[in-house]
């Protein structure tokens, strides 16, 4: 990705003069470290490292600023927050990152530094950095932190499918011609949204954040994402924001537009189609089995675990209401603050993420508490962290358990209470490589999906429901189950789509 690093220094110019049209930023904070903060994994760099580094101002600054920030929007617009906090991030990011452009440039020149991407959903950027190069980063201009990266996985990119579809087919999708759908849709209460309000997810885009995923099924290739300013497999970036053919979607850890990653599992179930599947499924291939929750929805397959920042601000730029993360990571370290912050300034952005509560409770793969559930379902109050239940409504012994801890350098919270929810994660159908409904599997990367097609819904009934409104209306219509009130099980309880919906009506704006 040379390219980026070039970007960096064209896009400030551009970028000035569009937002000084704009209305008045919002306020911004500052870390008020007394020092450069430094990952403890940095502290002995052999060859290169990729780092990420934070600037001493955000848009929010403190660990607690979340939750105080959210009282200073009540009752917005979710699309007029959007686009206010969209253009304070990126302002902020252009000045910031303008006053050591010519010192980064010296500093790649030097060989210390290299493959720079400068963020704006934090104010910062990546790179890769030999000892001297973090030593000179230190001591730039508004540095304020700097977190060790995972290495990017590199996948190969061996064909395994279409990775652009020519045309996206007409869905076969109609309330009128449901005539069946699997247990899950049913205990969810899909069916009664529809067919009660006749909303079925229209409006709303869901990104899938996976391994990987077969885009030529017709229950998912009918509610695919396009970006209309992308031309497809020209090998060109047509709508100029650096990345080359994101049509559909990106894979931000390989850099190019394929999807349909090998790494993954090309059994009988993609986990990437099985989870967007429930979501923005429409009918199973050649049925009138409806198996997706919001089944006119759109959903967007984005791969990079590696490059979360890039992957969201991608999400927000096309417009995303749901981010949805079937993944848990162990041992993130010290990045997973640097996770946090991402998430939170993009729920002002407007955007749910949700993931699953992770299958660490039991078996080999048994975590104790508090590390039970992981990173990204442990971070509080911008991701709701989802666990799950089978069809007779008791909770699988796989399925993991909160609460989780929140003592780092940046976040002082202590004690968090998780998950937040229960949905359902045992014996669910899922979607095969033709899109036909012959496989069941369980685990909490079901649960998430679940809710994401959940608040898919919600956000279909009243589109201006800010994230955390969402998690409000989720909590007020949640049914308790486990141990009374709150648990540790499965959160504030069991949610439905038709108790969320019909509350979700009564918050119009
Ligand atoms: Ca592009
Ligand atoms: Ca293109």
């Amino acid at each position: 990705m040379h390219k980026t690093s070039k970007l960096l220094f064209c896009f400030p110019f551009l970028l000035c003069l569009s937002t000084a049209l704009h209305a008045q930023n919002l306020e911004t904070e500052r870390l008020q470290d007394s020092k450069v903060w430094i990952d403890p994994a940095l502290e002995s760099i052999n060859g290169s490292q990729p780092i990420v580094v934070w600037f001493d101002e955000q848009f929010l600054g403190q660990g607690d600023s979340f939750q105080k920030r959210t009282t200073e929007f009540k009752g917005q617009k979710r699309s007029d927050l959007r686009s206010r906090v969209i253009q304070t991030l990126k302002q902020l990011s252009e000045n910031t990152i303008a006053q050591i452009a010519i010192d980064l440039r010296s500093l790649e020149q030097a060989g210390h530094v290299s493959d720079i991407k400068r963020h704006w959903i934090i104010n910062g950027f990546s790179c890769s950095v030999n000892a001297k190069g973090l030593d000179a980063i230190q001591k730039l201009k508004g540095v304020a932190k700097i977190f060790r990266k995972r290495p990017v996985f590199n996948p190969s990119n061996s064909n395994q499918g279409p990775e652009f579809l020519s045309t996206i087919p007409t869905s076969t999708f109609a309330v009128n011609k449901v005539e069946s759908y699997p247990w899950n849709i049913k205990q969810i209460r899909a069916p009664e949204v529809w067919n009660q309000y006749g909303i079925t997810g229209k409006g709303t885009l869901n990104v899938v954040h996976d391994f990987g995923f077969k885009l030529d099924i017709p229950p998912l290739a009918q509610t695919l994402y396009t970006n209309s300013k992308e031309i497809p497999g020209n090998n060109k970036d047509d709508d100029n924001n650096g990345l080359i053919d994101d049509y559909h979607g990106f894979n931000f850890d390989a850099g190019n537009a394929n999807i349909n990653e090998p790494r993954i599992n090309r059994g009988s179930i993609i986990h990437g189609n099985a989870c967007a599947a429930m979501i923005s499924g429409t009918f199973a291939t050649n049925t009138t089995n409806a198996i997706g929750i919001a089944p006119e929805s759109q959903w967007a397959p984005v791969i990079g675990a590696g490059s979360i920042e890039q992957a969201v601000e991608w999400a927000i730029e096309q417009g995303a209401d749901t981010y949805s993360m079937s993944f848990s990571q162990p041992n993130l370290g010290a990045l997973r603050t640097h996770w946090r912050k991402v998430m939170e300034q993009a729920a002002f952005c407007g955007v749910v993420f949700i993931s699953g509560a992770g299958n660490f409770a039991a078996g080999n793969g048994l975590a104790p508490i508090p590390v039970q559930m992981r990173n990204p379902e442990d971070i509080p109050n911008a991701v709701l962290g989802v666990a799950g239940v089978g069809q007779d409504g008791n909770r699988p012994v796989f399925s993991s358990q909160g609460p989780v801890e929140w003592n780092t350098h940046h976040y002082k919270d202590g004690r968090v209470n998780k998950p937040d929810f229960a949905t359902l994660n045992f014996q669910i159908n899922c979607v095969d490589l033709e899109g036909n409904l012959s496989n069941q599997a369980s685990g909490n990367s079901f649960a998430g999906p679940h809710m994401a097609g959940i608040v898919s819904l919600m956000l279909s009934a009243n589109p201006e429901l800010l994230p955390w409104e969402v998690k409000e209306i989720l909590i007020k219509t949640a049914k308790d189950i486990g141990k009374p009130g709150f648990d540790f099980q499965s959160g504030h309880g069991f949610v439905n789509a038709y108790d969320a919906v019909t509350e979700a009506l009564k918050w119009k704006k």
